[in-house]
């Protein structure tokens, strides 16, 4: 019989546009790299696929969508990817995720359509896998315009990052206890990435006690 596998964990990093998400995943994988664990890294949207295509030329503001389509496209997104990742956790690699179901839900709702509420937005993201943890880098929306030229993109703006800001914190009281985590972001590199890492080890060390990956829930707004 072959040897009962531990499964990887499913780690999450969320924040605002130029929080700093991109470069503290790279520096965490290299990270469990060099400690001996199998990991990935991967990030939504994922603009390779077709649906991701259609995302990428409408965040480029090359094309235009209703705010409803384009919410779906997003979801679509993770659920053609989900399959993978859940074959990767199961095979016992770590998957990091750069943006997921809470950027999806949060930016969507932030657009302010009578008719796209968070609890909407909410919905194809249920049943989903649901992260052994989200670390939110957390940075107020005037520090996140400081580090780069905002603009470049959709939503790169700051009425709408301060929208999305408020409504993390709306989305994540309404997630279960403990799957949260948030990390001051407006520190030094360093500093930040020390944080995650004590994070993510304590995470990993429990994954066992979690037991198997578990699905997104329903929320009521
Ligand atoms: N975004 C990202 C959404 O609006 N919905 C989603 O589901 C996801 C994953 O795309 N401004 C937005 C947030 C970002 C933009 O992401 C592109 P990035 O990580 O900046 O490339
Ligand atoms: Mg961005």
């Amino acid at each position: 019989m072959s040897e009962l596998k531990r499964r990887g964990a499913l780690i999450v990093v969320e924040g605002l546009d130029r929080a700093g998400k991109s470069s503290q995943c790279e520096h965490l994988r290299d990270f469990l790299q060099e400690s001996g664990h199998s990991v990935k890294y991967i990030r939504f949207p994922d603009r390779t696929t077709s649906i991701g295509k259609l995302i990428d030329s409408y965040l480029r503001g090359q094309s235009q969508l209703g705010d409803h389509s384009i919410h779906l496209l997003f979801s679509s997104n993770r659920w053609e990817i989900a399959r993978s990742i859940k074959d990767d956790i199961a095979n016992g690699i770590t998957v990091i995720v750069d943006r997921y179901s809470y950027s999806g839900a949060v930016y969507s709702a932030a657009k302010g359509n009578q008719s796209l509420s968070l609890e909407w937005a909410w919905q194809p993201e249920i049943g989903l896998p649901r992260p052994d943890m989200c670390l939110f880098l957390r940075i107020s929306p005037e520090e996140a315009a400081k580090r780069g030229d905002f603009g470049a993109e959709r939503y790169e703006n700051g009425p709408m990052q301060k929208r999305v800001r408020e409504l993390f914190q709306t989305l994540f009281d309404l997630q279960p206890s403990g799957d949260i985590h948030q990390v001051d972001a407006g520190r030094s590199f360093q500093e930040v990435s020390k944080k995650i890492h004590d994070k993510v080890a304590d995470c990993m060390a429990r994954v066992e006690a979690i037991g198997p990956l578990r699905e997104f829930g329903p929320i009521t707004v």
